[in-house]
């Protein structure tokens, strides 16, 4: 037996399951990017504010890339169990706010009817980061044309990446695919209706949720007693702040409601979980990768890598956040990445670094230099970064680099052992990475180089170690 409507009656008592009716209504949100994350976030809040009997928040789910993951999800009715698990304990639940689905590739028509549809009220997004490109932006563009056509009422978009100012971004993107087409009246017209009916808020979403596995599966089938072939796995924690701009402005109250912050200073939350989960994460995946360590929780777990990680958020990062209550927040983090049941694996953290890389160590560089203060955590991250490019952890194994700028960075980085210098300033010379300010950088690129060569002398280990006594 398979996890499905039919079969949500066997499941044990314990298990939280879906208590309203599934099928009754339109969904009122479309999703964008159905991956891991948004199923054991969003869908759970809006799972919340169903089972508290508003119905307008089932979601039309749109896998942008895997049918196969589509699929399945739509031979469970949507319907996948999340296991929510850390210090405090473990359970299950199944959410059942994914209503409808549909691949983005060969469904596009389903898709823009989709954002079209009267029931609609938001849109969501979680593309990745390299997943903000015209052509997402003319697929929005499309269904919200046909909204401002039929005289219907504007929606929320809320894009839920990882990126600074997210919701300035997409809507800066849809607006720019307004302006590319042919000056035309309606387009006009349409600039104008997005202004004044759409909303754009910037968002900070924030839940640990890594790629299923097959161990996961197993251990749904042994808590449902029915196969789960789409079964996740995550921590208690969640965080949801989202800027007071919503189409419907009743909305804020109801979001509130099921634990989401809305705010309208999105910011200072953006910028602290940027660069100290994510930029911690992107150095703990890059260093696992090379040192054969799997997980995030197998390199929290080493006390050099748990000081450096500690070290890296306070001395490098911290000192630039609004968020005040950064101490507190660094030790809940690091008790998080160390969470057992989270086997979040490094290479999945590690994928797109290119694009990760820019909003989450750069900003830290940049403000320590004008300060004059300490950027060895970073410069040590940057060195790691190009050791990573060689796809050859340090026990000589080989491993792919999943990433746009795969080939070349990997160009790049292939003589780094012969000419170690030029291929750290070939690294740093990457404006895509670092910017405009940072490359040239004299000290900067010292640093590096000397961090890139420890490594390839002594090991990430070690050069690890170094730095540590080194910043005693
Ligand atoms: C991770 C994030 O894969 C990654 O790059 O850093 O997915 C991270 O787990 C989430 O942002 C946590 O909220």
């Amino acid at each position: 037996m398979t996890l499905s409507s039919a079969t949500l009656h066997a499941l044990p008592a314990s298990i939280q399951t879906p208590a309203y009716d599934r099928q009754a209504h339109a969904p009122g949100v479309v999703h964008l990017g159905l991956g891991a994350f948004h199923r054991a976030h969003q869908a759970m809040v809006f799972d919340q504010l169903l089972h508290g009997g508003d119905t307008r928040w089932g979601i039309h789910g749109v896998g942008m890339t895997r049918p196969d993951l589509v699929n399945q999800l739509q031979a469970q009715d949507g319907l996948y169990a999340v296991r929510i698990a850390d210090g405090l304990g473990v359970k299950w639940q199944v959410p059942g706010a994914l209503w409808r689905t549909s691949v983005a590739t060969t469904e596009r028509d389903a898709v823009v009817h989709a954002i079209a549809a009267p029931s609609t009220r938001w849109v969501t997004l979680t593309v990745t980061e390299k997943g903000y490109t015209p052509a997402l932006a003319q697929l929005l563009l499309e269904g919200l044309r046909l909204r401002q056509q039929a005289g219907l009422p504007g929606i929320t978009i809320a894009s839920c990446d990882n990126l600074q100012g997210n919701g300035l971004k997409l809507q800066a993107l849809v607006k720019t695919a307004v302006s590319a087409k042919d000056p035309r009246a309606q387009d006009t017209d349409v600039l104008r209706w997005l202004d004044a009916h759409c909303a754009f808020p910037c968002s900070m979403v924030d839940r640990i949720v890594p790629a299923a596995t097959p161990e996961v599966m197993a251990a749904a089938q042994e808590a449902l007693g029915v196969q789960d072939h789409c079964a996740l796995s995550t921590e208690g924690f969640w965080e949801w702040v989202i800027e007071d701009r919503f189409a419907d402005p009743a909305d804020a109250a109801l979001l509130q409601s099921a634990g989401v912050r809305v705010t309208a200073d999105v910011h200072s939350y953006e910028e602290a979980k940027l660069r100290m989960l994510n930029g911690s994460h992107s150095a703990m995946a890059l260093m696992g990768a090379i040192t054969g360590r799997p997980f995030i929780a197998s390199c929290i777990g080493v006390l050099h890598i748990r000081t450096f990680v500690h070290q890296l958020m306070g001395r490098e990062v911290a000192p630039h956040l609004s968020r005040s209550d950064w101490a507190a927040y660094r030790d809940a983090l690091i008790a998080r990445f160390g969470n057992p049941y989270l086997k979040h694996s490094v290479h999945q953290i590690a994928t797109d670094s290119s694009q990760k890389i820019p909003q989450r160590w750069l900003p830290s560089v940049l403000s320590q230099i004008a300060q004059g203060a300490s950027f060895e955590h970073h410069a040590l991250a940057a060195a790691i970064f190009l050791r990573y490019t060689l796809g050859l952890d340090e026990q000589g194994q080989a491993y792919a680099l999943n990433d746009p700028q795969a080939d070349s960075l990997m160009a790049l980085g292939a003589a780094q052992r012969t000419e170690p210098e030029t291929c750290v300033r070939a690294l740093l010379a990457r404006e895509d990475l670092w910017g405009t300010a940072l490359p040239g950088h004299d000290a900067w690129t010292a640093r590096v180089i000397h961090w890139h060569q420890q490594i390839l002398q002594q090991g990430v280990d070690t050069a690890i170690l170094q730095l540590l006594q080194q910043e005693a």
